[in-house]
C-alpha cells in the first residue's frame, strides 16, 4: 500500500520537477494537484496541508478523489449521439419546466453525467459553469465543496442523486419519488450505480499508461484550466491515477479490472431481462444513471472495450437515441 503511495508521489514530483524545472515550483505545483487531483475533503474546506499528501491515497478520500477525476472523462456521446425516431426524450408540460438552471460541474464527472443525462432527457435547458478542480473559484459561494451542484430557479440543489430526485418531483409533482420501497427495482438499480458501477471506472480508465493519457487528455482538454496548468495536470495527474487505480483495485477487490467492468455490463444487461429498458419502452432513472455515468467512458478504451466484448452496446445505442441531443444551452 505505502509503497503504491511513494511510487505514485515521487512519480508525480518527478514529472513536475521535469515540467517546471525545478523542485520549488515543482512542490507548488504539486500541492494544487494534490487539490484537484485528490479531492480537497470538505471537511477541510479544500485546505491542504503538506503532511496529508500521502493520506491522499489511502482510505475513503482515494474514492471520492479518484471518483472526482477518475469521474472526468469523456462526454463524447454529446458529440456522437444517434438521432433515430423510435425513441424519444419526454418533456414536461411547459409551466412545469424550470426557468433557469445552472450545473456546476466538471466535464467528465461520473455523477454530474448522471445529472446532465436526466436533465437532456426530459429536455429541460440548462446552463453549465465549468468547475476549475484546482481553485473551485466558482462555487465559492457554495458551503458544499463538491460538483454537481444545481441552481433550479435560485435554489441550490446538491448531491447527484438528491438532485434528481427533487428535480422529478419539479417535473412530475404527481409521481411518487419517495422511493416508497427502498427495494423497488429502479431504486435498486439506481443504488447499484452509485455504490458498485461507479468503482469500475477508475481501475479500468488508468488501467495503463496509455489510457491513463487518454484519459487525461481528455479532462484536461475539457475541463477548465489554466495554460500551464493543463499540461502539468495532464502528465502528473495521468501518471499519479495510474497508481491510484492500482490501489483502488485492491480496496474494492479487483483482480481483473476489464472483467469486473465486463461483469458489471452483463450484470447490466441481465438486469434487463429482455426489455428495451428497465423502465420497459421507455428509460426510467435506472437506465438514466447507468446512461450517465458510462457516457462519460464510452468512447475511451474502456468503454469500446466494454461494447465490443459483452452485450450492453444495443442498450447503450438505445438510450443514445432516447436521450437525443443535449438541452445545454450554448453560452
Ligand atoms: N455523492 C455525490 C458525490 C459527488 C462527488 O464526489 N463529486 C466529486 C467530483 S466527481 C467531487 O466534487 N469531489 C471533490 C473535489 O473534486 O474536490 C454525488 O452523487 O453528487
Amino acid at each position: 500500500m505505502r509503497r503504491a503511495s511513494t511510487l505514485a508521489s515521487s512519480a508525480l514530483s518527478r514529472t513536475l520537477a521535469t515540467a517546471h524545472g525545478g523542485g520549488n515550483s515543482a512542490a507548488a505545483h504539486s500541492r494544487l494537484l494534490q487539490v484537484a487531483l485528490f479531492g480537497s475533503n470538505s471537511s477541510t474546506g479544500g485546505s491542504y496541508t503538506r503532511g496529508r499528501w500521502f493520506s491522499s491515497f489511502t482510505g475513503s478520500s482515494v474514492r471520492a478523489v479518484s471518483l472526482g477525476v477518475a469521474g472526468a472523462l469523456v462526454s463524447v456521446a454529446a458529440a456522437t449521439s444517434l438521432s433515430h425516431d423510435v425513441y424519444a426524450k419526454e418533456p414536461p408540460p411547459t409551466e412545469l419546466v424550470p426557468k433557469d438552471v445552472v450545473l456546476y460541474q466538471y466535464e467528465a464527472c461520473p455523477f454530474c453525467n448522471k445529472v446532465k443525462a436526466f436533465l437532456d432527457y426530459y429536455d429541460i435547458p440548462y446552463k453549465v459553469v465549468e468547475v476549475n478542480p484546482l481553485s473551485k473559484n466558482e462555487i465559492k459561494w457554495s458551503e458544499y465543496k463538491k460538483v454537481p451542484i444545481l441552481m433550479v430557479d435560485g435554489e441550490q440543489l446538491i448531491d447527484s442523486s438528491a438532485i434528481i430526485d427533487q428535480l422529478g418531483q419539479k417535473i412530475h409533482p404527481d409521481k411518487r419519488v419517495d422511493s416508497a420501497s427502498d427495494d423497488d427495482e429502479e431504486t435498486k438499480w439506481r443504488r447499484w450505480v452509485d455504490n458498485h458501477l461507479v468503482h469500475m471506472l477508475s481501475p479500468n480508465i488508468y488501467r495503463n499508461t496509455s489510457e491513463a493519457l487518454e484519459s487525461f487528455d481528455y479532462i484536461t482538454s475539457n475541463g477548465n484550466f489554466g495554460f500551464t496548468e493543463k499540461i502539468t495536470v495532464k502528465y502528473a495527474g495521468a501518471a499519479a491515477m495510474y497508481f491510484v487505480s492500482k490501489k483502488l483495485k485492491k480496496k474494492y477487490n479487483i483482480t481483473d479490472e476489464r472483467a469486473a467492468l465486463y461483469e458489471a455490463a452483463e450484470t447490466w444487461v441481465d438486469a434487463l431481462d429482455g426489455r428495451e429498458f428497465l423502465g420497459g419502452s421507455k428509460p426510467n432513472l435506472g437506465d438514466l444513471a447507468v446512461f450517465g455515468v458510462l457516457r462519460p467512458i464510452r468512447y475511451l478504451r474502456s468503454g469500446k472495450d466494454m461494447v465490443e466484448h459483452t452485450r450492453i452496446g444495443d442498450w447503450y445505442t438505445r438510450m443514445e437515441s432516447a436521450v437525443g441531443e443535449s438541452s445545454r444551452i450554448k453560452a
